[in-house]
């Protein structure tokens, strides 16, 4: 592997075409995958490991199911793309806005930063105002707006969070902690009618999974509809995974406007925003918020996306999904407990997170103190039992209907193994 990363850095920025591929929070070189199948990956030594990443969420009914690669095998003698209206859009379009309540018209883009990027910008169209709040320990793609770190304290404005972001961008968006509805109470009371919107993951999985607590999102509706908030759930990650509709059905709140990406695009490039016909009235060419892209509604990411949704349409599914997320986060546990690791899982269906500290695991905050040099080990001794995590300690781990129980027996016997070899 080490020759095929040395020669990718010749050509690519670091190797890779996105930075957590490049194991730089694990340390050691990155697998170069050449295949895949249901919950399996395939190096390109030809080592197989059961995979928990999934592609980092798309991959929810397996890698290569054959229902989706017949309907791409299918559609691309048809042509790959037409830049014209296709009747797949609406067919894929139509299964959203059917499956996720309140939205009555949603806009396919490329990728989940495109969803989120497009999203804010409606909602400070739509509402004239031009402040964002968005939660220290999301990410919602590498939106300028959205590339923005907690200020001093709750009530100050961001900074950026990377370079190359202007000081005067940052300076829009404010950053307060999850689950706290005081801090969301004090920033809308003090700068509300200069807000466009509040985004939040309304789970949080990018400092690994962190589930709302009971009343936490209810507050966020109420206290930003008090304020003329527009409320958007980043639902990249959660979307069609932790339910049907997604976190908003699981908890019962509707934001205003919800992003999807991964699942939706079935492992092709689909991201997607969407909403209540009033607000996404105002998205061009119906309104004057403007938001394009060549590729936006390709038809084989479409085939692909309506392929996996229907896959999700059958009975069973997410029951299937909560038993295997059940029994990964229980091999878990029981090998933390028997090695004497401190660790906690926190895990929402088929998404999960195993901490490598006491816990409970509730904010950003709480998370940053986890032991990472444990995780990476973890992480290592995992790989070398041909099981393959997420190779970040903030990172979810992805189960999908193609994780039965001999991967998942396999997966807790290497967690008691790798626990041991930790613990000493
Ligand atoms: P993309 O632009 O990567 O399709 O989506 C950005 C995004 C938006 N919102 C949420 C909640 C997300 O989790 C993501 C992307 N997730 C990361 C993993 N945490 C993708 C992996 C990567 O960056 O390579």
């Amino acid at each position: 592997m080490k020759e095929r990363f040395e020669r990718a850095r010749k050509f690519i920025p670091g190797g890779v075409n996105s930075p957590v591929r490049a194991f730089g929070s694990v340390g050691g070189t990155p697998v170069f995958v050449e295949s895949a199948t249901g919950c399996r990956i395939t190096d390109a030594d030809g080592k197989e490991y059961i995979d928990y990443v999934g592609s980092w969420g798309p991959m929810i009914a397996g890698h290569a199911h054959p229902r989706v690669v017949a309907a791409l095998q299918q559609q691309v003698g048809k042509g790959t793309s037409f830049g014209t209206p296709c009747e797949l859009e609406t067919e894929l379009a139509q299964r959203v806005c059917e499956r996720v309540p309140g939205v009555d018209r949603v806009r396919f883009v490329s990728s989940g930063t495109e969803a989120t990027m497009s999203a804010v910008r409606l909602a400070r169209g739509f509402t004239g105002r031009d402040e964002v709040v968005k939660i220290a320990g999301c990410y919602h793609g590498h939106v300028d707006s959205l590339l923005v770190n907690a200020g001093s304290g709750v009530m100050t404005l961001g900074i950026p969070g990377s370079p190359g972001i202007p000081e005067a961008l940052a300076g829009l968006t404010r950053v307060i902690p999850f689950n706290d509805v005081d801090a969301l109470r004090q920033v809308l009371e003090a700068h509300g009618k200069n807000i466009a919107c509040l985004i939040l993951e309304p789970i949080g999985g990018n400092m690994g999974v962190v589930p709302p607590q009971p009343g936490y999102l209810e507050a966020c509706r109420e206290l930003t509809r008090e304020h003329g908030v527009t409320l958007i759930f980043d639902e990249v990650m959660t979307g069609f995974r932790v339910s049907p509709g997604g976190a908003r059905t699981l908890y019962g709140v509707e934001p205003d406007l919800v992003c999807f990406g991964k699942v939706v695009g079935g492992g092709m490039p689909v991201g997607a925003y969407g909403g209540g016909a009033e607000i996404m009235g105002h998205i061009a060419p119906d309104g004057p918020v403007y938001q394009a892209g060549t590729l936006s509604g390709n038809p084989l990411a479409m085939r692909a996306g309506i392929e996996t949704l229907d896959l999700l349409a059958e009975p069973g599914v997410y029951d299937k999904l909560e038993q295997v997320g059940a029994k990964m986060q229980q091999g878990f546990e029981d090998a933390a407990r028997e090695a004497g690791v401190a660790a906690c899982v926190n895990r929402v269906g088929s998404m999960l997170t195993g901490f490598f500290g006491e816990g409970p695991v509730r904010d950003y905050d709480a998370a940053a103190v986890c032991d990472t040099k444990r995780y990476a080990a973890y992480f290592h001794a995992m790989l070398e039992r041909g099981i393959y995590l997420a190779p970040s300690q903030f990172e979810a781990a992805f189960l999908s209907t193609a994780h039965g129980d001999a991967e998942l027996d396999a997966t807790a016997a290497a967690a008691k193994e790798a626990m041991q070899a930790i613990a000493r």
